[in-house]
């Protein structure tokens, strides 16, 4: 009745607003309501979750991803998502799995020395303080293969796989305790601790049930392995966990389903487990203090070891009065502490009853020890209708709890009745319900499990979407379905289809919360936060080859990526080579992710801003292979691109330079030599000047430098034999001889050139003026700031050599600091307009601050002072 009168009410109210706003904009308004037949209600729904371009949500919601093994990551109201989390699954876009550091956390994994590529998710949690949701990490855990995994909020991966040792399915994880000391994993199907057979008529004594305590460093993010532990249970199946808070903090509350330890057989003529599973009224929900627990495990007599992992057993438990059994309505699904503590909220999916119990009752229970008999197992078991604050009849099928920040207020879902209805635990009446579509499963309420919860939404996770949306083939995508709650009565606004696995649970956090970076500091390994190990800043890029016992070769490249290209851009391997790819995105502008694959090998890897990232493969088959850039990042992402080539060391190659020769006329070869000889004496004329650069800075006084000179010249020690073979071919007129002996004085000219420009360097740090630390902090900017991914100093490159960029403009230092600090404002400038035309580049805004430009000028200061060395 009071439902038909709200309603009514909202669309009297509905259609003035509707008609106001028709009238403002000349009718435009209902001309699209009718052509598209929608309703003012309808307008008023979009109007309330609708996002013009660039506006932001108000809550970010995390979304179990079901039996992808991902988190789905979307915004209310508008229901947009926003990101797929790769947790449990390798997820190719992110390079999840497909480069070499996120296989290290997928492996974490493992089970049993076994791979396993995907997760069934359920239950996502926040961390919290103070039961409040804090938004710095986040919990999920795997059903299938009991497993929890950590995702850092800071930049959404993951970061740790954590396997349940003991359990071999579970279900009610992950959950985090008040201050995140602990995350609850609960067991789901009963099964042998060890890894051992046990038969199934020795279920009652060999099978067991369990909750696992691990333990949580809030700050670094980790669960510690070594510190966990787990509560032994009876062979019940334990279902869903909370933890207790406020008064209640301290405790855990696990509920659970077959206590009847029913085992099946249904081939056997036996009645089927969800028969015999279902027998009884009543299930048990199991009571624990976790905290006192804690204390009682650290002391080795009171734990035993089962695959490295500490138990403690039921007769310890029972002995601290620690564990505790209260009879529950049949096969309950959810069990949801208030944000206050003191109320404990369990619903029977069997039972259209909602069961409200009281801390405050079961505190005084437990220290009268008042209890009305044991469990086969010796659990001390409470009266349940003294445990009771009472009971009230919700409807059919009722699963899971959310709540609200009006006192009392509780929001469930019916999973049979396909309802959500909003109801007092305190004054147990119910206030309202709603039609979903349809069987909702969960049901997520804006922070709706803290002690803070925010009201204003609740999204109905429906298990079946039946007709909602267009025909996609027999399997149907999930609904999801937006409620407006800040009305006297409920409002369903919108619904979203997820195709990607069966969304369980959701948890709901307030967007300001988060606050996570757009760019890693440069050279960052993502996946532990540490500076990688191939970090590569621009000038460092190498190939460095190792050889292996086996006469194969480990060939490690570092790379670095930058708008547009990849450095190096050839890489020549032999066939069975072992190669090691370390690359480094030098950008610092925000979205400027570079992808990066080698075709055929199955490796692909996503570089955001400042990550460095590891690959690696077998060059198992000989051939050509380009490698590119796989997003698209600029206007010149088609050029990021280079070559991997193959080669096989037992097969002899004939170059097509020299069939062309074999081809030519006389004097055709005549001036092929000259080129060649032009070409050397030019690349000759490099060396000398390095070399007059080293001796008149007296290169010989310096170890390292005067070491490095010496590798050259063992290379250039090489020319004069080559040189006299050159001269005699000639000499006989074998041009074609010739011309491949100038083409080896060529390769070790190169050879030269590369060390010793490397002398050089070496030697300009030692001989220039001492840069001041503001300078020396700009040169570090300058190069981890990717500035040398495009400018080289001395040189003009991707970029204008920046030698003497401070007296190109009048006013320089403010000219050139504005232009660091806001290129795209400056595109216009004449001068800065015949730059990009030049160099068919834009330079991008690096997003330095005040300081890295203030010292990146005094940087460009100490440059012009030694401007003769560079
Ligand atoms: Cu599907 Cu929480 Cu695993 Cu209920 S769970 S619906
Ligand atoms: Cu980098 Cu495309």
């Amino acid at each position: 009745m009071y439902k038909t009168f709200s309603k009514l009410s909202t669309l009297v109210l509905g259609s003035t607003l509707a008609a106001t706003v028709a009238t403002a904009s000349t009718g435009e308004l209902s001309k699209v309501m009718k052509k598209r037949g929608l309703t003012e209600n309808d307008v008023i729904r979009a109007a309330k979750t609708y996002n013009p371009t660039g506006a932001r949500d108000e809550f970010i919601v995390f979304s179990s991803g079901g039996q992808s093994g991902q988190i789905i990551v979307y915004g209310v109201p508008s229901m947009r998502i926003l990101k797929y989390i790769a947790v449990f699954t390798p997820e190719p876009w992110q390079g999840y799995g497909y480069d070499e550091d996120s296989l290290k956390i997928l492996r974490q994994g493992n089970i049993r020395g076994r791979e396993i590529n995907w997760g069934d998710t359920h239950h996502p949690g926040l961390s919290e303080i103070d039961g409040k949701y804090d938004g710095k990490w986040l919990a999920i855990n795997d059903k299938a293969n009991p497993r929890v995994a950590i995702i850092d909020l800071h930049d959404f991966e993951t970061k740790q796989i954590v396997v349940n040792p003991i359990f071999k399915s579970e279900h009610g994880g992950a959950f985090f305790t008040q201050n995140s000391e602990y995350i609850i994993e609960a067991c789901q199907y009963a099964a042998p601790f060890d890894n051992n057979y046990h038969p199934i008529e020795d279920y009652k004594e060999t099978y067991r049930g369990g909750a696992t305590m691990w333990k949580f460093d809030h700050k670094k993010g980790r669960i510690n392995e070594k510190e966990s532990f787990t509560i032994e249970m009876p062979p019940y199946m334990q279902d869903l966990s909370d933890a207790g808070k406020g008064v209640s903090h301290g405790w855990g509350f696990t509920n659970s389903f077959n206590t009847e330890m029913y085992t099946g057989g249904i081939e056997v003529g036996m009645p089927p487990n969800e028969a015999g599973m279902s027998r009884n009224d009543t299930d048990f929900l199991h009571v624990y203090n976790w905290e006192k627990l804690a204390k009682v495990a650290k002391d080795p007599k009171n734990v035993k070891i089962v695959n490295n992992h500490r138990i403690i057993p039921i007769d310890v438990a029972v002995k601290n009065d620690a564990l505790f059994l209260i009879p529950e309505p049949k096969s309950p699904h959810g069990v949801d502490v208030s944000p206050d503590g003191e109320y404990i909220t369990v619903c029977g999916k069997l039972d259209t009853h909602a069961s409200v119990y009281k801390w405050s009752k079961i505190k005084e229970l437990i220290k009268n020890k008042e209890y009305i008999g044991k469990d086969p197992y010796g659990i001390p078991i409470l009266d349940m209708k003294k445990s009771l604050h009472g009971q009230l009849e919700l409807g059919l099928g009722p699963l899971h709890n959310q709540y609200s920040p009006v006192d009392g207020e509780i929001y469930t879902s019916l999973y049979v009745d396909s309802q959500v209805v909003k109801w007092n635990y305190k004054t147990l009446k119910v206030l309202d319900k709603e039609n979903v579509h349809y069987n909702i499963g969960h049901l997520a309420g804006m922070e709706g499990k803290s002690a803070d919860p925010q009201g204003k939404y609740i999204i109905a996770l429906n298990k079946l979407a039946i007709d909602r949306f267009q025909n996609v083939g027999p399997l149907h995508p999930q609904n999801h379905q937006l409620i407006d709650i800040s009305g006297k009565t409920m409002d369903l606004l919108v619904d979203m289809p997820l195709p990607l696995g069966e969304p369980h649970q959701a948890v709901a956090i307030r967007a300001e919360k988060l606050h996570p970076h757009v760019r890693y500091k440069m050279g960052t390994n993502a996946k532990t936060g540490k500076i990688h190990k191939g970090k590569t800043l621009a000038g460092q890029e190498r190939i460095v080859r190792t050889k292996k016992a086996d006469g194969t070769e480990k060939v490690e490249i570092y790379a670095t990526l930058v708008r547009s290209h990849i450095n190096p851009e050839r890489v020549t391997v032999n066939k069975g080579d072992e190669v090691v790819w370390y690359m480094t995105n030098l950008e610092r502008a925000q979205d400027e992710t570079h992808g990066f694959t080698v075709d055929h090998f199955d490796a692909h890897a996503s570089l955001e801003p400042g990550e460095t990232t590891e690959m690696k493969f077998i060059a198992d088959i000989e051939g050509v292979f380009p490698y590119y850039c796989t997003e698209f990042c600029s206007a010149l992402h088609l050029e990021m691109m280079g070559y991997l080539m193959v080669k096989d060391p037992n097969k002899k190659y004939v170059s097509a330079q020299k069939l062309k020769m074999k081809t030519m006329s006389k004097e055709q070869l005549m001036a092929e030599y000259k080129k060649t000889v032009a070409v050397n004496d030019a690349t000759d004329a490099v060396i000398q000047s390095v070399v007059k650069f080293l001796k008149d800075n007296k290169f010989d006084k310096h170890k390292v430098v005067a070491d490095l000179v010496t590798d050259a010249f063992d290379q250039y020690g090489q020319i004069p034999a080559q040189k006299k073979l050159a001269d005699a071919a000639l000499a006989k007129g074998e041009i074609e001889k010739a011309v491949l002996f100038e083409n080896m004085i060529w390769q070790l000219m190169v050879k030269t050139a590369d060390v010793g420009i490397r002398a050089k360097d070496a030697l300009v740090r030692i001989v220039a003026t001492k840069q001041s630390t503001s300078a020396a902090r700009g040169e570090k900017a300058f190069n981890e700031g990717g500035c040398s991914g495009c400018h080289v100093v001395g040189k003009v490159s991707s970029g204008p050599d920046l030698t003497g960029v401070l007296q190109r403009h009048e006013n320089g230092v403010k000219w050139v600091s504005d232009f660091i600090l806001d290129p795209e404002s400056m595109y216009d400038d004449p001068y800065v307009k015949g730059m990009i035309d030049y160099f068919n580049l834009k330079m991008p805004n690096q997003h330095m601050s005040k300081e890295e430009t203030k010292d990146i000028i005094e940087y460009f200061k100490w440059i012009d002072e030694n401007a003769n060395l560079f």
